[in-house]
């Protein structure tokens, strides 16, 4: 079912033995990650200014143009799945093309899936066969792709999957693999094997740390059975012990909403430094960080004449995620000759060129002061709020408005074409054009007198 484990140096078997019994200790005494870890602020910070970043699945089954991972026994028998690799050779890949796509799209940051549910890891690991460096092409892409968003100013991330439905640790071997009774981990072997694997997970989790100095862990997978919100916390503990100046995903953990391990209303709360609703644009949230993953196509990993969002809803998606105070990871799959489809890269500079007019709107600021509706939706920044219409209200737009605080300019930031406003005590009154700027979504600049950071979050809006 699967190759051969790559067999250890001595000292890389004396460190795992190590390691399986202090992980023993952990578990047995709950593996609580310090309570006092906190988000590391500045991270966080740029995490938020980015706002915008890609989000990549690639692996050999983009060989059969199938879904990574859940394909595997579902659609894909896995003596064949788990051979694939032997055919794998990206011959076009090229670090620089997808960087520079990534760029033109206007992302600030790119995230790789370095090792997904079938457990093939995209670079050359020291604990594992089953990797780039067995493939035909040779040679791990991680590095490579890691150093090229460095050079042109792209923070890059690694996806990492908790579940592995390939190795032999893993005590769960598909998607439709059955759970023992209660879930729970009680055959002392199956807890030595998952003790092991959580080891193997370490090294490779430093293996990628060492070898790309990323800016965020995007784990994914921790649903099923045999991992614990305990090795969760171990986990994150763990990585931020290795590097601090970085992020780690909830999904680290068991919680879908959790945060970094805190007590926070009395709650012992989940690891995790932001949380990420997936294939839906998250509901207005200023207190949790959170990030949206959704895929430009249908499938994550490239599947052939997949259909493809349109360039409405790619820009529109992204304005409702940031006017909610989130970011958007927006997903494309690589073809097995290692190209972005032509028509993805189109449909991303789309989105690039609008915010080469618009990102001032989009970049750095937070959501609000007014919460998301249908027609609009805001952001703010600085002394700015920027009012983004994503449909013509087809009338004057009558919004709510805190008084003493004066509007010193107001213009359409496409053209910077004014745009008058009537105040009245707690409102004011925006005439809208019958013809907007721009047809998918048009920003209007309120310049105020004081920062528009303290301006209490606006329930309602009639828009
Ligand atoms: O099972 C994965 C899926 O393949 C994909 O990687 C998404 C992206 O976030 N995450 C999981 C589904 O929630």
């Amino acid at each position: 079912m699967f190759t051969r484990i790559k067999p250890m140096k001595r000292a890389s078997f004396l460190i795992t033995a190590l390691m399986v019994c202090t992980m023993q200790a952990q578990l047995s005494g709950g593996g609580e990650a310090n309570p006092n870890l906190q988000t590391n602020k500045k991270a966080l910070e740029k995490f938020r200014e980015n706002r915008f970043g890609m989000f990549i699945h690639w692996g050999p089954v983009t060989l059969r143009g199938r879904e990574i991972g859940w394909s595997r026994t579902r659609s894909i028998p896995i003596g064949d799945y788990d051979n694939l690799y032997k055919e794998f050779n990206p011959v076009l890949f090229s670090a620089e093309a997808w960087v520079r796509a990534a760029k033109e799209a206007g992302m600030k940051y790119l995230v790789l899936t370095t090792r997904h549910h079938d457990g093939f890891s995209l670079w050359d690991s020291t604990y594992s066969d089953y990797d780039m460096a067995n493939t035909p092409y040779g040679k791990g892409v991680v590095k490579s792709l890691s150093d090229e968003c460095k050079k042109q100013g792209l923070d890059f991330g690694v996806y990492y999957s908790v579940l592995d439905w390939w190795h032999p640790d893993y005590p769960v071997n598909g998607p439709d693999d059955k759970a023992p009774e209660g879930q729970k981990m009680t055959n002392p072997e199956t807890v030595e094997q998952m003790n092991r694997y959580v080891v193997y997970m370490k090294n490779q989790l430093k293996e990628l740390i060492d070898l790309t100095d990323p800016s965020m862990i995007w784990f994914d997978g921790g649903w099923e059975w045999p991992w614990t919100h305990e090795m969760g916390m171990d986990l994150y503990a763990y990585l931020r012990g290795l590097k601090d100046d970085m992020l780690i995903n909830n999904r680290v953990d068991k919680a879908l909403e959790g945060v970094v391990t805190r007590k926070i209303d009395g709650r012992e709360r989940f690891a995790g430094d932001y949380i990420t609703p997936e294939q839906r644009i998250g509901t207005f949230n200023n207190v949790l960080p959170w990030e949206t993953c959704m895929t430009i196509a249908n499938q994550w990993a490239w599947k052939p004449n997949d259909k493809l969002k349109s360039q409405e809803e790619c820009i529109q998606t992204l304005v409702r995620t940031v006017g909610g105070d989130g970011n958007l990871l927006f997903n494309v799959g690589p073809m097995p000759d290692g190209r972005i489809e032509q028509r993805q890269i189109n449909r991303l500079k789309e989105m690039g060129d609008w915010l080469k007019i618009n990102g001032d709107a989009v970049y750095g600021t937070r959501g609000g002061p007014y919460k998301p509706t249908d027609y609009m939706v805001s952001t703010r920044k600085g002394n700015n709020i920027y009012l983004h219409l994503l449909k013509n209200p087809e009338t004057d737009l009558v919004l709510p408005f805190p008084k003493g605080i004066e509007i010193n300019k107001s213009y359409f930031l496409d053209g910077k074409i004014p745009v008058t406003i009537d105040r009245y005590k707690k409102s004011i009154r925006i005439p809208i054009p019958k013809k907007m700027p721009d047809d998918i979504v048009s920003v209007i600049v309120l310049e105020l007198s004081k920062s528009a950071q303290d301006i209490e979050v606006i329930k309602r809006t009639n828009y």
